[in-house]
């Protein structure tokens, strides 16, 4: 300090609280309108909403940043070891709002816009989110960065700052249609911009190897491109805790130093193409879902935020004072599924080509750094990547991992005595008509342990994808049963029912979740029944208002709300929920005066721009509503939604108002599901197979409060051994065969009797899912449901219990698990002003 004229005491007074850190309504009023004038150039009379966002959010930026300094400074000058996790993706959602939950000053904000005219709801909603991942994988990682902060522990979080994060979807003619997601447009002030943080990440080119005068080997990497990352920093901070983590996202850009060559000999126009080139890697975010093809592009983004991200934590640990060959001391790194899985053979690089460490001791220390989650079972979504595409993007690093394979596969041989079959399902490099890289086994080689996200998934990744792993070293193998975080997905979104809750067991709940299990004695009190229910009918009217001004569709707040959100797959099998709605119709038809309770189906979720069948089944689901909606004879009592642009912001919406939760996935097939978990947690009752976390989520609300159906994972598998013939289902079940009929001969599509046919083929012939073997227990599964639902206060009551025992759910436990088992980390309390927490 006293190089740079500084005197101490000066330094730590910016730790007072003041004008830019107080949280009393008072300050907050002053400074909203400071920000307004110092940030915004702008007086009230004529602010926009966007400049009255832009203040409120400076505001709120002051009060994280005080925290986050202290955060920073603390660990640093401490002896820490940090989590580092590692994400292609985070699906963060909008952050004022969740911000101000977790700063603890949500109502002092309200009531100091209330004062000044404003209203809180119409400034978060100004907010676009940053949309920085496809679904339940990017995020998790969003919710754990919550509960790492949470739990003080520290943290960072690496990723790429995509300028387009998943794209925006509108419906037209019943079609999806994608948009751009310029998240960017209007700035983003809950980032810092750290320029003089960057690194240099090489691409392509070629690899020459001599001996130096010492005689030790040397490699040179010569690449064709060179490209900059530049930190991005976000602060992530705790529920009531002063701790703020960091995640940091990488974006791409030309080096300082470009192409002066094609500039100075006038090749003006070839510069700006390589300027562009660089600029392309943290461009876009991939929507590709479970399959992908091999894009060059893919694997540069992967490359390129891992690379950044260990150089960067390198320099965090040597400025330490460490030695290199005691990094993992300083980080844990976990590999958020094996999109950063590059990892392992860039720090092998790193350490061998950079830092001279010898292969084993290089290989001591990235065996004791990483860990690997595995987030699918689907064997067409394991990552594979063609040799020949590997080697033209990373030339060294296909060295080191044949280097990596040829070590391997010589223990391994011993081990499995010669067992050719094993010794090939193990090796890293596959074998065929073209050689490809299974980074999975990449992940598997180099990490110290591996988990699975749901018991059930973790146990048939043990008994398939992973068996030889499993037989090779069980010692690496765990389960972490995903959770999410209860400040967003309850506090944020459903601020009523979490009063409600919070009037009769307190709100340590919240960051203690086991404690809703108080809430049972409260199962059987008329009054709170009835308030539960209110709460309930009230969120489904502030729905049912976004779903007529969104869509059109006027629908009843009395009737079930029937929700099924999530990524349109066909694993996940809307179209078996989308018969059930069918089938409820032609009992209208043959008899209108039939007794049917009425519901509303919510379907939200993207299909994969190139997912064909994807994209038919949300065709198919505007295509039945479209007739479903309009028809007299249905008297409103069916009503089917398709909800455009499923993102987080809807998410919060959508969650309070569920009655039921459609989880009806084929068993085996979802790894653990989250959306399960934050509806159940919300208080609507689960329909569902025995998959994923379901599983463990029916154990914990109890199977009288848990509706299932369908086949087990096992029974899935012998019925497909035993020749598994789904027509047969279809002419056996007229049902079943009356509405894939009406599906086919254009009942739903203006007679047009094409347009579904892949769709209708794709079930009658083939029916990889089992829709049509599950669909009659489905059916029956459901007209349980609407018989419960009769009864109004028991329902209540089931939802009251299925609330009490969703503790289990909250990502906090997961990071626990994951602190305790694998990090090997402890929680180090950040103080202020002499004080840990609010
Ligand atoms: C999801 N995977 C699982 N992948 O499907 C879900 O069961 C699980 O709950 C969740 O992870 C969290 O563990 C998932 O979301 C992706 O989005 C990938 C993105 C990159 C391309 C391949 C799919």
């Amino acid at each position: 300090l006293q190089d740079k004229g500084l005197d101490k005491k000066e330094v730590q007074n910016v730790l007072v609280e003041d004008a830019r850190t107080g949280l009393d309504v008072e300050t907050l009023k002053k400074a909203i309108l400071n920000n307004l004038f110092y940030v915004q150039g702008k007086y009230p009379e004529i602010a926009t909403r966007n400049d009255y966002y832009m203040a409120l959010a400076y505001t709120v930026r002051d009060r994280l940043l005080q925290r986050w300094v202290a955060s920073v400074k603390q660990y640093l000058e401490g002896k820490h070891r940090i989590v580092s996790y590692l994400s292609a993706e985070y699906l963060l959602g909008p952050h004022l709002g969740n911000n101000l939950v977790n700063l603890g000053i949500y109502k002092e904000a309200e009531q100091a816009l209330h004062e000044m005219g404003l209203n809180l709801d119409w400034l978060i909603e100004k907010e676009i989110e940053p949309g920085l991942g496809n679904g339940g994988l990017g995020r998790l990682a969003a919710c754990y960065m919550d509960s790492l902060a949470t739990l003080e522990v520290p943290a960072i979080g690496y990723g790429i700052r995509y300028q387009f994060g998943i794209f925006e979807q509108d419906i037209r003619d019943g079609w999806q249609v994608e948009d751009t997601d310029n998240w960017l447009r209007r700035g983003n002030p809950w980032e810092i911009a750290r320029r003089e943080i960057s690194y240099d990440i090489k691409l392509g080119g070629y690899v020459q190897h001599y001996m130096d005068r010492d005689g030790k080997f040397r490699t040179i990497w010569t690449p064709d491109l060179i490209v900059k990352g530049v930190a991005y920093d976000t602060p992530i901070v705790g529920y009531k805790v002063n701790t703020t983590n960091t995640l940091r996202l990488w974006k791409s850009e030309a080096p300082n130093s470009f192409d002066f060559q094609s500039f100075n000999s006038g090749d003006y126009s070839n510069a700006v193409n390589q300027k562009i080139i660089c600029e392309n890697i943290s461009k876009v975010l991939y929507p590709n879902d479970e399959t992908r093809s091999g894009k060059v592009l893919r694997l540069q983004q992967q490359y390129f935020f891992v690379s950044c991200s260990l150089q960067d934590m390198i320099g965090i640990h040597l400025r330490q004072g460490e030695r290199i060959e005691d990094f993992q001391t300083t980080f844990a790194v976990q590999l958020n599924d094996t999109h950063p899985a590059v990892a392992i053979a860039e720090m092998m690089r790193l350490l061998v080509d950079e830092y001279d460490l010898e292969w084993v001791d290089a290989w001591r220390v990235t065996t004791r750094t990483f860990a690997y989650t595995n987030h699918t079972l689907l064997p067409e979504a394991l990552e594979k990547w063609d040799m020949e595409l590997f080697a033209s993007v990373l030339p060294r690093h296909l060295e080191i991992i044949q280097e990596i394979n040829r070590r391997f596969l010589d223990e391994v041989t011993v081990r499995v005595y010669g067992d050719q079959e094993k010794i090939s399902s193990l090796s890293i490099i596959g074998e065929g008509p073209r050689r490809y890289i299974k980074m999975a086994n990449l992940a598997c080689a180099g990490s110290f342990a591996i988990n699975g996200v749901a018991a059930l998934h973790t146990e048939l990744l043990k008994q398939t994808v992973l068996k030889d792993w499993y037989a090779l070293s069980p010692e690496k193998f765990s389960n972490k049963t995903n959770g999410v975080t209860p400040r967003r997905w309850m506090v944020l979104s459903n601020p009523k029912l979490t009063e409600l809750i919070s009037s009769k067991i307190g709100e340590n709940w919240i960051k203690h979740l086991d404690e809703l299990k108080n809430l049972e004695k409260f199962a059987d009190d008329p009054e709170f029944l009835q308030q539960w229910m209110d709460v309930k009918l009230e969120m489904k009217t502030q729905l049912a208002q976004r779903i007529v001004n969104r869509t059109n569709i006027k629908v009843d707040p009395e009737s079930i709300f029937d929700i099924q959100v999530k990524r349109i797959h066909e694993y996940k099998r809307q179209h078996l929920n989308i018969l059930h709605v069918i089938t409820l119709y032609n009992r209208i038809k043959q008899n209108p005066e039939a007794e049917i309770v009425p519901r509303t189906f919510v379907f939200a979720g993207k299909a994969a721009p190139g997912y064909k069948q994807a994209k038919l089944i949300i065709k198919l689901i505007n295509s039945v509503g479209e007739i479903v909606n309009k028809d007299p004879d249905v008297k409103g009592r069916l009503k089917v939604v398709f909800y455009p642009n499923y993102n987080v912001t809807n998410a919060q919406k959508i969650y309070p108002a569920a009655d039921l939760s459609e989880q009806i996935s084929t068993a085996g097939k979802e790894a653990s599901g989250t959306g399960n978990m934050k509806l159940s947690l919300n208080g609507a009752l689960t329909i569902g197979t025995l998959d994923g976390a379901n599983v463990e989520i029916r154990e914990c609300v109890g199977e009288e409060n848990f509706f299932l159906f369908g086949l087990t994972a096992e029974e899935v598998e012998n019925t497909k051994s035993d020749g598994y013939n789904p027509f047969h289902f279809y002419e056996n079940n007229p049902n079943l065969k009356l509405a894939l009929d009406q599906i086919s001969n254009g009942y739903f599509s203006h007679l047009d009797d094409t347009i579904f046919k892949d769709l209708i083929n794709s079930l009658l012939y083939d029916d990889q899912f089992m829709v049509l073997a599950d669909y009659q227990s489905y059916v029956d599964c459901q007209d349980q449901v609407a018989e419960a639902f009769k009864d109004k206060v028991k329902w209540a009551r089931m939802s009251i219990l299925n609330v009490a025992r969703m503790g289990k759910f909250s990502s906090d436990r997961s990071i626990r698990e994951y602190c305790d088992e694998i990090w090997k980390v402890k929680s180090v309390p950040v103080t202020l002003n002499g004080t840990s927490s609010k």
